[in-house]
């Protein structure tokens, strides 16, 4: 068997890009687009896919205790941190068919790589599916690496419950049963890997603007999130003047404009987010007796994110419309920089491909976010038509693609030889 010169040269890119469109059957909706959510049938479907994938390639597939999927290709020296590459294949309940895939399908493309071309290697390489990166099912997201990183507890996690009530444990036993009798070994605890690369789909306009089809990510902005819950008084809609009413939704309406008004204070960078928004009992002709929304606020500084934050906590002492506010922080994660060397090294492949690639920080969080505090973590961003994301329109470009997939192999190559 031929060693090629790079691992890049040994991407096969017409099966990188056919598992892309195969992942994308599991899920896929009418018209087009991917509803996947964390632990479903079609996330499971798509974990036993993958493993069936790494199998092909003599890997051995594990999962652990927050059902993490790893496929492991041996190095010639076992004993050795494996270097991971991955990210996750949930997704948002009307998605694009990229968002996550793209990073697990192109660590599958990079053991391909390396199984093919024979690339001699000390240390194990392993490529991870994250359990629920998105919180679309269970908040906040990003369960599976935030639990793997040490930043959030497993009873924490577990204890989440989806909008029907399951439990996050009940659907991951589910998955795990899957798992068993599919014969995937159970590893439970996390370990220390020797680096964590995420090639990821920008979610932005940059990229495409600049017309570069990859670059290197030196971070990710920070990102809390909220439940509120706006408590008032049903009553009567025909019967109930104003000055007796004490109505959630008007009680919300007040307190969201205020809230909007403190984020104003901080410019444009701010980003802040009602995605989920209910009333109950949600009757046409009876005054809403509770309010229920999601916040979803990001910033690259954590001064910025504190201040919103005390003033949101200050903002819910308050009663609106004689409404009460009760406030839950879902999640607060840190802006990250990432491992100043790992990005330089995936830089030097980066500019193989794209010279004038710009260095971005993400606008979006990733797994990654939490692996920063595992290992020396990086990633690379390739473009998405006109920035969208979270959408069934989300569209790459295969060359584009393609290319991203090579640099990843090249930095991955590097960083086996070094
Ligand atoms: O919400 C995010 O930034 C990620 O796409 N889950
Ligand atoms: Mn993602
Ligand atoms: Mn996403």
């Amino acid at each position: 068997m031929k060693r090629s010169t790079s691992l890049a040269e040994s991407i096969d890119g017409q099966r990188f890009w056919d598992d892309m469109l195969k992942q994308a059957e599991i899920g896929a909706l009418i018209p087009r687009g991917l509803g996947r959510l964390a632990l479903d049938d079609n996330d499971n479907n798509a974990r036993c896919w993958l493993v069936e994938q790494g199998r092909a390639l003599g890997c051995e597939a594990f999962y652990d205790a927050m059902g993490n999927v790893f496929l492991r290709r041996e190095g010639r020296d076992p004993n050795l941190p494996p270097l991971l590459i991955g990210s996750h294949l949930d997704s948002q309940p009307n998605a694009g068919i990229y968002d996550g895939t793209l990073g697990v399908l192109a660590g599958l493309a990079v053991l391909r790589a390396l199984q093919e071309s024979d690339f001699p290697h000390q240390q194990p390489v392993e490529v991870v599916s994250w359990t629920n990166e998105e919180g679309a099912r269970f908040a906040p997201g990003a369960s599976g690496s935030s639990w793997f990183a040490g930043q959030r507890e497993t009873a924490r996690i577990l204890g989440t419950v989806d909008d029907d009530g399951v439990r996050f444990a009940d659907a991951l036993s589910t998955c795990q049963t899957l798992l068993d009798a599919d014969k995937v070994s159970y590893r439970p605890y996390p370990f220390t890997p020797s680096a964590f690369l995420e090639l990821h789909i920008e979610q932005g306009p940059v990229l495409e603007s600049l017309g570069v089809p990859v670059c290197t990510v030196k971070g990710i902005q920070g990102v809390n999130w909220y439940s509120i819950t706006v408590n008032g008084q049903a009553n009567h809609a025909g019967t109930t003047p104003e000055h007796a009413r004490r109505d959630a939704f008007t009680g919300a309406h007040g307190l969201i404009t205020a809230l909007r008004e403190a984020v104003a204070e901080h410019g444009e960078s701010v980003r802040f987010t009602i995605g989920k928004f209910t009333l109950e009992p949600n009757a046409t002709n009876t005054i809403p007796q509770q309010a229920t929304f999601s916040i979803d606020l990001r910033h690259p500084s954590t001064a910025v994110l504190t201040s919103l934050d005390n003033a949101f906590q200050r903002l819910a002492t308050e009663t609106w419309s004689g409404c009460s506010v009760e406030l839950t922080v879902s999640s607060r994660v840190s802006p990250v920089e990432f491992d100043k060397k790992l990005v330089e090294t995936l830089d030097a492949s980066v500019k193989k491909y794209a010279p004038d690639a710009p260095k971005l920080v993400s606008g979006a969080f990733h797994d990654a976010i939490h692996l920063a505090h595992q290992c020396p973590t990086a990633m690379l961003f390739m473009p998405c038509r006109s920035g969208i994301s979270h959408h069934p329109d989300e569209y790459i470009e295969r060359e584009d693609a393609e290319i991203a997939v090579r640099a990843l192999a090249d930095a991955v190559g590097t960083l086996l030889t070094r």
